[in-house]
């Protein structure tokens, strides 16, 4: 892989997870990560920071103390990617969602594409052990953020992506409002509206074996609701934004 790569990683109670990810991320050259941790009640802050030891000049921590959350979460993580040399910026989740062997087929598709999703939802993508309710879940965010939104994307809420440095770093992400899964919808939306090129490459996703998932039903209620505020006047996006407080 020629490319260098800084993958932004955010967790919340992922102590048994993240050091397995790690691994396997490490196994690729070229690959740097920044683990972004709430104060996990269950010290993955703590196993961070050893990894951190472990992998010398590859891995970093961000503690972050204020208030918790996914969206917030990432744009801290992102900024400070920004700020560190690295050709492609990627997103993943701890949890061991997102193998990292798919990793190298993601980033070298950035050749020709700005942002690419590792994608469930296109010829070769698959799921493994979600139960019935969470696929129809998913499937009917997807129907629904496409249709609202018109983003062509298959999975639009995943969250496994590598972008190159110069899209990511045009996006606004201090006027970003949304938190959960939304979040993922803004940031690509944004960037479509900004022109850029989103390609989709297959990943098998499977569900996590450790640790919970912080699904909520806010969560679930801001999702319902992010495409139609991304579809209304810029302006009011802007009057929202400040009204958040970001
Ligand atoms: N730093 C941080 N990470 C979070 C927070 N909520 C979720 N995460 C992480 O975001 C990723 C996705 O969350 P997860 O619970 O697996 O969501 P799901 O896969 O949609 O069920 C995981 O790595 C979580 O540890 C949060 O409030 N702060
Ligand atoms: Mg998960």
């Amino acid at each position: 892989m020629s490319q260098s790569a800084l993958v932004v990683i955010p967790t919340y109670n992922e102590r048994a997870n993240i050091p397995v990810l790690v691994a396997g991320l490490m196994q690729h050259p070229g690959v740097r990560v920044l683990i972004v941790d709430d104060q996990s009640p269950d010290g993955t802050g703590a196993v961070a920071d050893a990894l951190a030891t472990d992998y010398p000049g590859r891995i970093s921590v961000l503690h972050r103390t204020g208030k918790k959350g996914f969206g917030r979460s990432y744009i801290d993580g992102l900024r400070q990617a920004l700020s560190e040399p690295a050709d492609v910026l990627c997103q993943m989740d701890a949890d061991l969602s997102h193998d990292p062997r798919h990793l190298p087929d993601l980033i070298a598709a950035t050749a020709d594409a700005d942002v690419v999703i590792g994608s469930r939802y296109v010829p070769g993508g698959a799921i493994v052990n979600w139960p019935k309710r969470r696929r129809v879940l998913s499937r009917v965010a997807n129907i629904y953020i496409r249709a609202v939104t018109q983003l062509a994307a298959r999975d639009c809420t995943s969250g496994y992506r590598c972008w190159r440095r110069a899209a990511m770093a045009a996006l606004p992400l201090d006027r970003f409002i949304s938190d959960g899964y939304s979040f993922l919808v803004e940031m690509l939306f944004v960037a479509a509206r900004g022109g850029c090129r989103i390609r989709e490459v297959p990943i098998t996703f499977v569900e996590r074996r450790e640790g919970e998932s912080k699904v909520s039903r806010a969560v679930l209620i801001e999702s319902a609701i992010t495409p139609w505020r991304l579809i209304a006047n810029p302006e009011s996006r802007r009057k929202a934004a400040r009204n958040a407080g970001s």
